[in-house]
């Protein structure tokens, strides 16, 4: 049974996370952080919660040295086009939160994950089956501190033998939480406006192609990376991850077989287009198959049958 401090628990990840890994660990076993108070009839609320903001390393301390996990799941970061607005307080978020807490993993001997992302590549990168290990200069801020965390995780394995365990997150599809300053978030956004407004003007462009995944996938992924035999974990850094790898007119077509007025149109955001260009367009997930024994469980089709069915049904509570 595992004792879990989980950071950035209000994020599009956290707030998943840490509703399995209460189902599966138990409720009190299960502690959320987040810099802000989760709404009251939020499922984050109905088990052990802080304040913590990630770079205020004697409160993250604190909450270890009184919560007493064993494991230790990093999730609070700025997104690709948040990070890239403001890259200098990117910087000291992602890197100074990731710091902090793989001091506390090393401190406090917890098992640790933190996700890395497909933007820890750069234009130089293989841009079709990417490997797992190749040739990593992104071109964003998001981008580097990914690399720089992928190569910290490595470092406190082999420096100080921290049981650091990370992937490599493709664009991450969910009807639960609208994710907030990402690259690929118009692969979210698209399904909330067809199911609202039946029409959706993408910020990315047409045969822009990245990698994805459903967000129930990418929970059930940490889960049994966290679970796996560490003897059989060769990569330290990060895995490659991905379910699908898609652009615009792919999804349209797939939402279309439902509502078949559905429209899509083109508003593209030269920022969000510049870091969607500079990534690969699929990447090769054989080594955390592998390894760990990954198996994603939804293509496009299965995805967005699920996806406008849950949002249909959220439209109807709130009506
Ligand atoms: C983003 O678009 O920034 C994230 C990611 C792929 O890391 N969804």
């Amino acid at each position: 049974m595992k004792k879990i401090m989980i950071t950035g628990a209000l994020g599009q990840i956290g707030t998943e996370l840490v509703v399995k890994c209460r189902a599966l660990y138990g409720n009190d076993n299960v502690l959320a952080t987040d810099i802000r108070e989760p709404e009251a009839d939020s499922a984050i609320a109905n088990g052990p919660f802080e304040i913590l903001d990630v770079t205020d390393k004697t409160r993250m301390y604190e909450l270890v040295e009184s919560f007493k996990p064993d494991t230790f799941m990093h999730m609070a970061a700025l997104l690709s086009a948040t990070a890239e607005k403001n890259p200098l307080f990117a910087w000291d978020l992602n890197m100074g939160g990731l710091m902090n807490a793989l001091e506390a993993a090393r401190e406090f001997n917890l098992q640790f994950f933190t996700p890395s992302s497909i933007g820890a590549f750069g234009p130089s990168t293989p841009k079709v089956n990417t490997p797992q290990v190749t040739i990593q200069r992104p071109t964003s801020m998001y981008g580097v501190n990914k690399v720089a965390g992928e190569l910290l995780c490595q470092y406190y394995f082999e420096k100080f033998n921290v049981d650091t365990r990370s992937v490599r997150f493709p664009g991450l599809i969910s009807h639960i939480k609208e994710p907030g300053g990402g690259t690929t978030d118009y692969a979210v956004d698209i399904y909330f406006k067809a199911v609202r407004e039946g029409r959706y003007a993408s910020f990315i462009d047409k045969n822009t192609f990245m990698d994805m995944k459903y967000m129930e996938d990418a929970i059930d992924a940490i889960i049994q990376l966290m679970e796996a035999d560490g003897v059989k974990l060769i990569n330290r850094n990060a895995y490659n991850l991905s379910a699908m790898s898609i652009e615009p007119e792919m999804v349209k077509e797939a939402i279309q077989e439902y509502y078949p007025e559905f429209e899509l149109d083109y508003e593209v955001d030269s920022v969000r287009q510049a870091i969607a260009d500079s990534w690969p367009n699929s990447i090769d997930v054989s080594c955390a198959r592998a390894e760990w024994g990954f198996n994603p469980q939804y293509d496009l089709n299965k995805m967005t049958k699920v996806m406008l069915e849950a949002i249909e049904d959220k439209e109807k509570v709130q009506s």
